[in-house]
């Protein structure tokens, strides 16, 4: 069982698509075990982006990050990093296939409507930047029960 940063970024928000968006993950199959609306500050999408500082967009994307409240979620499941990024499409909108997020409700790069974590290592680093660890809420033991394993 593996668990991914999920952001509804602020152009997903504006467009009122958070619902498709957390939708289509839920109906993929991934399970919400966390999730809040946040304003994030400077100092957070600096953190959460270090890795991009030296790249020309970071202060446009650093911009955009806080520029109206975020959803932040941690989305759980098999393979959950691999299968919300596939959910989600190419960081690019225009190269993202058809069926994806990306590839079927945005059209530019900056403004791609989500983030999700690119490796499980990135995944429990991002996620101990949004939640504490009270905040995550798992149930699938409930689920397992449910399914007869337990
Ligand atoms: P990802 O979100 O698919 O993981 P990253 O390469 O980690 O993509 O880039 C982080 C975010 O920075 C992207 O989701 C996008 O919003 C923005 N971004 C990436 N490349 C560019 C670019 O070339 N121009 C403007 N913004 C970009
Ligand atoms: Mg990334």
């Amino acid at each position: 069982m593996e668990r991914t940063l999920i952001l509804v970024k602020p152009d997903a928000i504006q467009r009122g698509l958070a619902g498709e968006i957390i939708s289509r993950l839920e109906r993929r199959g991934l399970k919400i075990v966390a999730m809040k609306m946040i304003q994030m500050d400077r100092a957070l999408a600096s953190k959460h982006y270090a890795v991009h500082q030296s790249k020309p967009f970071f202060g446009s994307l650093v911009e955009f990050i806080t520029s109206c409240p975020v959803i932040a979620a941690v989305f759980e499941g098999p393979s959950a990093v691999q299968v919300a990024r596939r959910t989600m499409g190419e960081t690019d909108p225009a190269k993202s296939p058809a069926g994806s997020i990306r590839g079927d409700l945005a059209v530019e790069v900056q403004h791609n409507l989500i983030h999700g974590s690119d490796s499980p290592e990135n995944a429990t680093k991002e996620i101990a930047l949004f939640f504490n660890a009270s905040e995550i809420l798992s149930y699938q033991r409930e689920i397992d029960r449910w399914a007869g394993y337990s």
